[in-house]
């Protein structure tokens, strides 16, 4: 998606462009104030602080360049690949046997092949579950491929997939589960601290770059019965150290998780959220990480982190986005009882626009099965998503990108794109400059003819990227100066946004797979078009942001993991 924007006409603010296909274009406009320009990756805010200058420091809190480069992958996957293949569970206890682990036609390049012909940039693998389970040949425990009988112990699952990602151009990641249900230091704290700092070390020198470590946050007991307190900061350090351009997700300050494993993320989604900070701890304003030593994992499946009343009375505001992880099945392992249960392209399309399109990045599971490959259904599902997908956006009906916004603006602003006569869309797509803060707070779309507007969408949020469906409007045929125009109704500073397009997509049949989880939240309530057609929010009902359902353990003690496992 992002390369493909590239070829879009580009519209200075201000300044007549000519579009491609010979149409005059109607400049950016942006009315000019001044505001402060210094852009910070945290700021803190003190006790009583009037709401106007919290909001405008929310509005100078950016993404570090590696929050913005994970961020611009937009489409990463995840492999849940391990002990629970074999076993047909979702966790295991830490007691199976090494012998089960028996992949009879392991195939790292199909996996990858799979991936990156549907558009994936990351794939992040399971080296460790929470059955303790190595699929590398660790030199810290002997519960890993080495004792095996997978190509006689000499196998190495992490380097085949870091190896076959390199070969295709995908970025590499490893799940690490912290919660180690075999290991017998687990709950000894300092010990197994120590043991899990060598995993790390491991994994983070063997394998050439990591983009992503991810930090589950399942806490249980280990097989003496005692639960760790992990000391999340050393663990940071060796990843900081081994890997200084990787992000971290979960349980440290990088990516935080969506809330959900729906699929979906909030309509309105905010990058710059509250954090609480450790009791006497420093922040490192020096430090390429300064919220490292002050972090505190917390609860953050609230239906709203980032509005205005969300950080009214925050102490502490930083750049912590949404990370959006879902399953192509029902589970995250490979279980042959739910090939049935495959997402289809319509679903996938679905919560790519709830995801993506909602300021997210999308961590889509493909679990590979007993074999050690991705299953033809798995795979004929993302084919057709992308095949969804590249029909919708590989040429936009009308767009442009906008030319850095000056730092100086007001606290609105409207941008306009020429549309040709006739032309049909039902998808907008709308991006700000993330690199100077994410600001806008509502927007309005219209269709614009010889003085006469028609609204056809409007949102809230926008952050790096904002995808929305509606009813197919249609330019008149005899108007040959039609514009999209966006306006920003309420931003939290100067709007920069950075790119403007409306595709035409057609109708994808809304996937109407049964609810899984609790009752949908209230979502905002869709526009009335002035047509008198209401618009279609993506991704209609997915949301667990209001109660956290059984299953949304990410950060939560042993009792609710358990709990969800007891019900699987
Ligand atoms: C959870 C784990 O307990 C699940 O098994 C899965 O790995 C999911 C992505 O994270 O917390």
């Amino acid at each position: 998606m992002t390369a493909r924007i590239t070829s879009l006409p580009v519209v200075v603010a201000g300044a007549a462009l000519l579009a491609a296909g010979g149409l005059a274009s109607v400049g950016g406009t942006q009315r000019a104030a001044s505001s402060p320009a210094v852009h910070v990756r945290y700021i803190t805010v003190a006790p009583g602080e009037p709401l106007e200058s919290v909001v405008s420091k929310a509005s100078r809190v950016v993404p570090s360049p590696n929050q913005l480069a994970w961020q611009a992958r937009e489409f990463i996957a995840f492999a849940h690949f391990g002990m629970n293949t074999f076993t047909d569970r979702e966790w295991g206890d830490g007691n199976e046997s090494p012998a089960l682990f028996n992949p009879t036609d392991f195939d790292a390049r199909q996996w990858v092949q799979v991936f990156a012909s549907a558009g994936v940039k990351l794939l992040i693998l399971t080296a460790k579950h929470h059955d303790g389970f190595c699929l590398w040949p660790t030199a810290t425990t002997t519960h890993s491929v080495k004792s095996s009988p997978w190509k006689n112990g000499n196998g190495d699952v992490v380097a085949d997939v870091a190896t076959a990602c390199r070969e295709a151009g995908l970025a590499f990641g490893v799940y690490v589960s912290p919660w180690d249900r075999h290991e017998r230091s687990y709950g000894d704290s300092p010990r197994y601290d120590e043991f899990f700092r060598a995993q790390l070390r491991e994994l983070l020198t063997r394998y050439g770059e990591i983009a992503e470590v991810w930090f589950d946050g399942a806490n249980g007991e280990g097989p003496n019965g005692k639960r760790q307190i992990y000391d999340w900061p050393s663990y940071y350090r060796v990843v900081r150290e081994l890997q200084p351009r990787a992000v971290i997700f979960g349980m440290a300050p990088d990516v935080r998780w969506v809330g959900t494993e729906s699929g979906y993320g909030r309509e309105t989604e905010w990058s710059v959220v509250p954090l609480r900070l450790r009791e006497g701890a420093a922040l490192r304003p020096d430090s390429p990480h300064p919220l490292d030593d002050a972090f505190v994992p917390g609860d953050l499946t609230a239906p709203d982190l980032g509005s205005r009343e969300a950080i009214r009375s925050a102490a502490l505001l930083a750049w912590y986005p949404a990370e959006t992880d879902v399953s192509i099945r029902p589970g995250w392992f490979y279980h042959p009882k739910e090939d049935a249960g495959v997402k289809t392209p319509e679903k996938l399309v679905d919560i790519y626009f709830g995801s993506v399109g909602r300021n997210g990045v999308l961590l889509l599971n493909v679990p590979p099965d007993a074999r050690g490959r991705i299953a033809d259904a798995d795979a004929k599902s993302l084919a057709g998503m992308r095949a969804i997908l590249d029909g919708a956006f590989s040429t936009p009906v009308a767009g442009a990108r906008f030319p850095k916004q000056g730092a100086a603006g007001a606290a609105s602003a409207g941008y306009e794109i020429p549309v040709a006569a006739g032309r049909r869309f039902d998808v907008a797509m709308l991006q700000e400059d993330i690199g100077q803060g994410q600001r806008v707070e509502q927007f309005t779309l219209e269709v614009c003819t010889a003085g006469a507007c028609r609204e056809f969408a409007r949102g809230t949020t926008i952050g790096y990227k904002r995808l929305l469906r509606f009813p197919e409007v249609q330019v008149d045929a005899g108007h040959h100066d039609a514009r999209i125009r966006l306006t920003v109704g309420q931003t939290r500073g100067t709007p920069a946004v950075s790119a403007l397009a409306v595709y035409s997509m057609g109708p994808v049949r809304p996937p109407g797979a049964p609810r899984r989880h609790t009752p949908a939240r209230p979502r905002e309530r869709p526009s009335v078009a002035s047509s008198g057609s209401r618009l279609q929010a993506p991704g209609r009902d997915r949301h667990r942001h209001a109660a956290a359902g059984a299953q949304d353990f990410h950060g939560c003690g042993a009792a609710d993991a358990i709990a969800a496992e007891q019900r699987k």
